[in-house]
């Protein structure tokens, strides 16, 4: 019989706590990092100082999820990634089905929240809304309510669960109706009961379905941007509100903050504005000498080249090579695909020889953009959204392990100036 993510996550318990007990006792002194001055003073780059088993990034290689790198299943459907994500293995076919018959039971976004969003003034942007809309439907919390009734600790992680399904369950049904009253598309599209959670989420935007491929390429959006370990800005916040023991909507809602900055996912938004300067500067789709010219007066002007450089990675970020892909595909005519192709061959030189950034490569937010333009969401402020609902599904599946681990409540330990100062005497 096919079994419920509870269920599978409730078998596996037990040993991963014994672990990390038994990590905690006959380890717990042993040393793993060291901190440099410039570490402290420079985001706490490189140090390792938390544990988060859902994904690791490597420098070299890029996003591996629970041992699988990203490339080998970009042809998993979101809804098996969130499974993988929590449980390390990918459900069996019928668990798939039971699960996506779950996430369909919590039913649809409550009328207050449509009526916090359509209250919110016309120039808000979607990831305020976003965060807005999460925020508020913490009136839902299982766990809030759990816990004022009273739960032993080592229940926490049950409601918590039970919230991150609601979470996954309305969040795309959330993010497609904003979109809608935010750019006066008309009204909410409802979910569907048959469609699976990216299908369904492009056919809520009202999106022209091309044939299918419009599903396609939200599936491969949505399973790209999952999860990204967890000292990113967003995994992090995320973590640390958590650790409050903070339910879910505070704590994604709070990680999702962190998404809205330009150097993290608001990237997206700035790179493909930033194409589309490029071909209305040149007219049209530019020549290789056009765009050199083009990153040379951005860098000159003191701006980043938005959807390059990485903080962790040293290579090309493969779901930048996903996209690439997927787009030679199914548009490789277009002209926007063709331009941000085209910076690939160009920017990474020229970033070379800047000498500033040590990672000259495309990461995520390079490519996706065009992919999104081209199946008709032309509203760049919205991408970040897009990448926030994927990102939701990683900082849930952390925040449940967490609380089934009984992860301690964050505190590093600041340091003043002066202490530097004293200690490098
Ligand atoms: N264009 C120009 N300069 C860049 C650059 C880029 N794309 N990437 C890095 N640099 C510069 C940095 O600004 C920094 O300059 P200063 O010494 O003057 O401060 C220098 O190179 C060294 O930076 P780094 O160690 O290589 O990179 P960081 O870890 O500090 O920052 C990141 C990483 C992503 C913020 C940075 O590469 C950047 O701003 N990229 C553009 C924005 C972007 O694409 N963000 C999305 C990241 C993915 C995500 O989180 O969504």
């Amino acid at each position: 019989m096919a079994k419920t993510l509870k269920e599978t996550l409730a078998a596996q318990i037990p040993k991963l706590r014994e672990e990390r007990v038994t990590l905690m006792k006959q380890h717990g002194d042993h040393q793993i990092s060291t901190v440099s001055v410039a570490q402290a003073i420079g985001g706490m780059r490189g140090i390792k100082g938390m544990v988060c088993d859902t994904s690791v990034v490597e420098p070299d290689q890029g996003l591996i999820i629970r041992g699988r790198p990203i490339m080998d299943i970009t042809d998993k459907i979101p809804e098996e990634i969130f499974w993988l994500l929590i449980t390390g293995n990918f459900p069996t076919a019928d668990e798939l089905k039971l699960f996506q018959k779950e996430l369909k039971s919590y039913g649809e976004v409550p009328n207050y929240v449509w009526k916090v969003l359509k209250a919110m003034p016309k120039t808000s942007h979607p990831m305020a809304m976003l965060d807005t809309a999460i925020l508020t439907m913490e009136n839902e919390s299982a766990y809030r309510a759990r816990y004022t009734e009273g739960m032993k600790k080592t229940e926490y992680w049950e409601p918590t669960l039970e919230d991150a399904m609601r979470v996954m369950a309305t969040i795309h049904t959330i993010a497609a109706g904003m979109y809608r009253i935010r750019y006066k598309k008309g009204d909410p599209i409802p979910p569907s009961k048959k469609l699976d959670w990216a299908g369904d989420y492009a056919k809520m935007l009202g999106l022209p379905p091309k044939k299918g491929e419009t599903a396609k390429m939200m599936r491969l959006y949505l399973t790209l941007h999952c999860d990204h370990e967890g000292g990113n800005v967003s995994a992090n916040t995320c973590h640390t509100v958590g650790s409050a023991l903070s339910d879910p909507f505070y704590a994604v809602s709070a990680g999702l903050n962190g998404l809205a900055g330009p150097l993290h996912g608001l990237a997206n938004q700035e790179c493909l504005n930033w194409v589309l300067d490029t071909m209305k500067k040149f007219d049209g789709a530019p020549s290789e000498d056009q765009i050199r010219d083009y990153a040379w007066e951005t860098l000159r002007s003191g701006k980043v080249i938005p959807g390059y450089g990485h903080a962790v990675l040293r290579v090309t970020d493969p779901r930048f090579t996903a996209f690439n892909a997927f787009g030679k595909k199914y548009m490789a005519k277009d002209p926007v695909f063709q331009t941000v192709d085209r910076v690939f061959k160009i920017v990474p030189e020229v970033l070379k020889e800047h000498g500033k950034a040590k990672n000259p490569w495309p990461n995520v937010d390079a490519g996706s953009g065009a992919l999104l333009y081209y199946y008709g969401l032309k509203e760049f402020q919205y991408y970040t959204v897009l990448f926030s609902v994927s990102r939701a599904m990683g900082m849930l599946a952390q925040l449940v392990l967490n609380r089934a681990l009984g992860t301690a409540i964050t505190r590093p330990k600041s340091v003043s100036t002066e202490w530097l100062i004293d200690q490098v005497k």
